[in-house]
């Protein structure tokens, strides 16, 4: 799994190399602020984002002019609210490439969008024996919920597994494919940084007979995700980790898997008709949206889809890409330095590495010491670092408003760590 060996080959490379940020860091209020007297060098987009003044106004316009409960009321507030929220919607709709809203249910985050499908699509549908295929490479959030689901019914977690090169081994897919209902994995690893061939396999999950579910987290807010060009059933993505508040997610899945599935939480908002005895739903997708919903979330993060296609995911992606291949070039360089996930082909704007004699978390805190922000630990895939055979890395993760000082910041405070811990 190891890709750069120590000191190996490692001549940083300038080839399309991104000197500045894709918009200027003067667009994120947080980066101007310093951290223990250093520039704030923000490196852990993977965990969350930091969030654009057009954001943060879209959230504080809709607080300050139409606050109201929606679908509720027939006051002016409230159809405001409602229209603004729906609005955001159909903008979510189109950004994944969706024809029709209706697809889209809001929901708080990737792992509570996962969470409805294990609960409302597979407890009501698996069957003892069936399988749920997952991969090694997957966060806690698209295991877990598949865990709860398989000993609710009787089935089977399967796991496809990763080559030495980083990548998904399909060479069994097929194979691996039998007696599978669903299909549940990532787009782009977390740690990897791998984007993985989610068209294909979902092609392939097709003519077997299973239904595919994409954990977008990683890739939704990076590159060019289209709902119709994945093939897949189920879209799940997280609106913090794309410039936009916490507490805003999104699943989208097929409207006619939606009509059949059970709601996933009862309450206010998603009912037609309540009895003593029982209830009759709303249609969709509002029968998935038991509860005042975060409208301010929704509205926040139509405005991050502004900012981000203004920009171009293409460009974010390539901009990301080109930053990571430097960063781990620049680390190559520092004996004892090991960075995971391939060298290259699609990839993320991620860098899980290790510094040998040093655990990541003593690595992150002389980084932060440095205004380096990076994350250290498992990053919620125990399974995966079980495969890496290490217990944890340390990450540091690119966006669009990092730039090659980000990148060159971040080596120079690896080399500090060792020096400050005297590891040869
Ligand atoms: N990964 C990271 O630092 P939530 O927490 O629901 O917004 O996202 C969960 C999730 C699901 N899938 C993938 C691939 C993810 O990367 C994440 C979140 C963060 O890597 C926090 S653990």
């Amino acid at each position: 799994m190891t890709v750069t060996a120590p000191g190996a080959d490692a001549a940083p490379s300038l080839r399309a190399l991104p000197a500045e940020p894709l918009v200027p860091r003067s667009d994120f209020p947080v980066l101007a602020r310093e951290v223990r007297g250093k520039r704030l060098v923000y490196l852990d987009n993977a965990a969350t984002t930091q969030k654009p003044f057009a954001v943060l106004a879209a959230v504080a316009d809709y607080y300050r002019q139409h606050n109201a409960n929606v679908h509720r009321a027939l006051h002016t507030l409230a159809s405001e609210a409602t229209e603004m929220y729906e609005a955001a919607r159909r903008r979510v709709a189109r950004f994944i490439g969706a024809d029709d809203p209706r697809g889209v249910v809001f929901v708080r985050n990737t792992t509570e969008a996962i969470n409805l499908v294990a609960a409302s699509w597979a407890r009501a549908r698996l069957r003892a024996g069936d399988v749920v295929l997952l991969t090694v490479a997957e966060h806690h959030s698209n295991i877990v919920p598949w865990q709860l689901a398989a000993r609710a019914t009787g089935a089977r977690l399967r796991y496809l597994p990763l080559g030495d090169d980083g990548r998904l081994d399909l060479a069994k897919l097929d194979e691996a494919l039998a007696g599978v209902r669903i299909v549940a994995l990532a787009h782009a690893s977390n740690v990897l940084g791998t984007v993985h061939p989610v068209g294909e396999i979902a092609r392939a999950a097709h003519e077997a007979g299973a239904l595919v579910l994409v954990d977008a987290a990683q890739s939704a807010p990076h590159m060019p995700v289209d709902v119709r060009e994945l093939g897949c059933d189920f879209l799940a993505f997280s609106g913090h980790k794309m410039l936009a508040p916490m507490g805003i997610g999104v699943l989208w899945a097929r409207p006619a898997l939606l009509e059949e599935m059970e709601p996933y939480m009862g309450g206010g908002e998603m009912i037609d008709v309540v009895e003593l005895e029982s209830s009759t739903w709303r249609e969709i997708p509002w029968k998935f949206e038991a509860g005042t919903p975060n409208v301010a979330g929704a509205v926040g993060l139509a405005a991050a889809i502004d900012y981000l296609e203004a920009v171009g995911r293409e460009r974010i992606h390539a901009h990301e890409a080109a930053l990571g291949r430097y960063a781990r070039e620049l680390l190559a360089e520092i004996p004892g330095v090991v960075t995971y996930g391939p060298e290259d082909g699609d990839r993320a704007g991620i860098v899980s590495f290790t510094v040998a004699g040093l655990h990541p978390h003593d690595v992150s805190q002389v980084l932060d010491d440095e205004g380096v922000a990076v994350r250290a630990g498992h990053h919620c895939c125990q399974p995966l670092m079980r495969r890496l055979g290490v217990e944890a890395t340390a990450r540091a993760s690119f966006y669009l408003y990092n730039d090659r000082e980000d990148a060159l910041a971040l080596a120079r405070a690896v080399r500090r760590a060792k020096e400050f811990f005297r590891v040869p």
